[in-house]
């Protein structure tokens, strides 16, 4: 069981995926998918039943660096899910909780809000991309190096963004739904960031969305709600869930914005986190279960 009364350091979230997989070799394996730009492991966990052919689901946490809320949630999901043999024949769940760990390690010892990921730009002293605008969709190349947003020199430059982007693409056969999990807005986006125009089975994700907002509001009151991601906070291009979406690999895809707190809202206190990853989770489950029966 992993800490939720304090934000874990990288490498201690990854010891634990490490040490979840070698106690529960039946249900869990690792997904290596690859290095960072710093040279750390991308570290994700598969839980399965074991059967062959089945649907899955992916969730990736912290693609932001600052968005320290987020990888208590992925942890939480492995938790459940591990204790739970009816979720596993449900699925075989993808959970990678630190999806920019060299952002996020320097979110912990340089930057706390630092948001992207750390690639040096050439001929800048700007470090970074923003992962979330480096996705092979749409990709918009229109950026200035020291931007929060800057999308980077092509699409998928960041090695980070092409990890998930492989893995996405090279499981469209059996992946159902695509979830990113950010901070903050207490939102359930879905696709598409460049237009208002709704999708073709908008009504399924506006009804998916909805039952997992209603799970989530019957645990404390939080009202999430669910909105398209260019109506709903402002127009993007390259994020990952129009990636999973637009690709066709994902029917379902989401970006869940949590809860705030603190000044700025990217920096809640330790105290906060047990609320959040207790009211997300039976929302979380509710999506799983509708985007599988539907
Ligand atoms: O801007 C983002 O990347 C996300 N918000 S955040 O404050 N966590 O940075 C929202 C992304 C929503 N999805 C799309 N726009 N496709
Ligand atoms: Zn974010």
């Amino acid at each position: 069981v992993a800490a939720y009364d304090r934000f874990m350091e990288f490498e201690e979230i990854n010891a634990h995926v490490l040490e979840t997989v070698a106690a529960n070799p039946d249900i869990a394996s690792l997904v290596d998918l690859g290095l960072s730009t710093e040279g750390r492991e991308l570290l994700g966990i598969k839980l399965s039943n074991g059967a062959a052919g089945q649907k899955s689901v992916w969730f990736d946490c912290a693609i932001h660096a600052r968005e320290w809320i987020a990888p208590p949630v992925c942890l939480r999901i492995i938790d459940e899910v591990l204790a739970d043999p009816a979720l596993r024949d449900l699925a075989d769940w993808y959970i990678l909780p630190v999806a920019n760990p060299d952002g996020y390690s320097y979110s912990h010892t340089d930057e706390r809000f630092w948001r992207k990921t750390r690639r040096p730009n050439e001929g800048s002293s700007c470090v970074g991309t923003d992962p979330n605008r480096n996705f092979d969709f749409l990709w918009d190349g229109v950026g200035d190096f020291c931007s929060e947003v800057y999308p980077g020199s092509s699409a998928f430059s960041e090695p980070e963004c092409g990890a998930i982007g492989n893995f996405v693409s090279s499981n469209a056969d059996s992946l159902v739904l695509y979830v990113a999990v950010h901070s903050y807005g207490e939102l359930i986006l879905y696709p598409f960031g460049h237009t208002v125009e709704p999708v073709p089975n908008v009504d399924d994700l506006i009804a998916a969305g909805t039952a997992s907002a209603d799970a989530i509001e019957a645990v404390g009151g939080t009202r999430y709600s669910v909105e398209n991601s260019a109506a709903g906070l402002y127009f993007t291009f390259g994020a990952s869930d129009d990636y999973a979406y637009g690709i066709g690999a994902a029917l379902y895809s989401y970006t869940y914005e949590l809860s705030g707190g603190g000044s700025g809202g990217f920096n809640p206190p330790a105290s906060a986190i047990q609320t959040v990853v207790d009211e997300v989770w039976p929302g979380l489950k509710t999506l799983v279960e509708y985007s599988l029966a539907n």
